[in-house]
């Protein structure tokens, strides 16, 4: 029996596609436009199952989608999953699945490093260190910030946002959460006004899916109510901030600094960030492990093999419920 046919946007872990190619036939989107006309001209009529996510840089879009007329089910690698039309997906019945939970604790530890990184400049003390600077100049300057005297206003509760409202509670820090809707099982303080909770706080964590719905949700308008002890940490998605309102209100101390691991445009950010000295930049290292990309490897093979097998996949998005293949 020859095997369904199978689409990787680009280059994935060797754990998904070695295991993919047990029950599928796995072709890889090349990187050159011209070879994936080729190549799209060959098996798109085929293709039953797309793996993508992570950081092909690829999206997912309903101009793609319209080139696969058999595709069943998409696997994306990575919790949020803002690249693929849903949309689309949920009105042709194609399945899409994604990569909850396994990274939460991870992210989540993440959150934290970056809040610290940021709040107690650890980066530029370990430069100072490295400088030679500590036996020249004396000790590393006191820090300005502290978690000891700040209230975190979280911008989003899901299941990544409680992990670190749990860890921030555990520091010390009282904690407040915006969000579309009151979560019955939080007992966090909840605001229904993103501009009231940045008022009422100093530290904003953003832990919120991207996408249109959130798109600047963090902008200028935000930033000033948040005030000049203010810091922003955004563990989401680029997408999610106002960037260049951003930079002009670390530039013009309406904040005092900010930490992000996610930018617009990753990996190819905007190259001002390199100039603006009040802010600590991550990588998108959240879910960044072995451990971890190990565990969000295996669930995009576990899903997209439930296909293949006419199993149900373990993890659905919300958008397109699985009623059977
Ligand atoms: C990863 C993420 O960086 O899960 C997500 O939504 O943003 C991160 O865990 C990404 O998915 C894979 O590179």
């Amino acid at each position: 029996m020859t095997k369904p046919v199978l689409l990787e946007t680009g280059p994935m872990m060797d754990l998904i596609s070695s295991q993919l190619a047990n029950d599928f036939t796995v072709h890889r989107l090349p990187a050159a436009a011209s070879d994936r006309e080729a190549l799209l001209g060959k098996i798109a009529g085929d293709v039953v199952g797309i793996a993508t996510g992570g950081h092909t840089g690829v999206k997912t879009d309903a101009a793609l989608l319209a080139r696969f007329p058999k595709l069943r089910v998409i696997g994306n690698f990575g919790v949020g999953y803002d690249s693929i039309d849903v949309a689309t997906a949920a009105k042709r019945g194609i399945i899409v699945t994604n990569t909850p939970d396994v990274l939460t604790e991870e992210v989540a530890d993440t959150a934290l490093g970056l809040l610290l990184n940021t709040v107690r400049e650890f980066g530029p003390a370990e430069q100072y260190l490295r400088a030679g600077e500590w036996a020249k100049k004396g000790d590393y300057r006191l820090t300005p910030g502290s978690l000891r005297d700040r209230t975190l206003g979280m911008v989003g509760m899901g299941r990544i946002g409680q992990a670190i409202a749990k860890r921030a509670a555990a520091f010390g820090m009282p904690v407040v959460y915006f969000s579309r809707s009151k979560k019955s099982d939080v007992a966090f303080p909840y605001y229904s006004n993103l501009i009231e909770m940045a008022k009422a706080v100093d530290t904003l964590m953003v832990i919120t899916p991207g996408g249109a719905e959130t798109k600047n949700m963090i902008n200028a308008g935000v930033l000033a109510a948040l005030g000049a002890r203010g810091i922003l940490i955004n563990v989401a998605r680029g997408t999610v901030v106002d960037e260049p309102a951003l930079m002009a209100a670390l530039r013009n101390k309406t904040i005092q600094a900010a930490g992000l691991d996610v930018f617009w445009n990753e990996p190819t950010i905007n190259p001002e960030w390199m100039s603006v000295p009040n802010v600590t930049l991550f990588p998108h290292v959240g879910s960044a492990s072995v451990y971890t990309r190990d565990g969000m490897g295996q669930l995009v093979v576990d899903n997209l093999v439930a296909f293949a097998k006419g199993e149900a996949p373990k993890t659905p998005v919300a958008e397109t419920p699985f009623k059977g293949w």
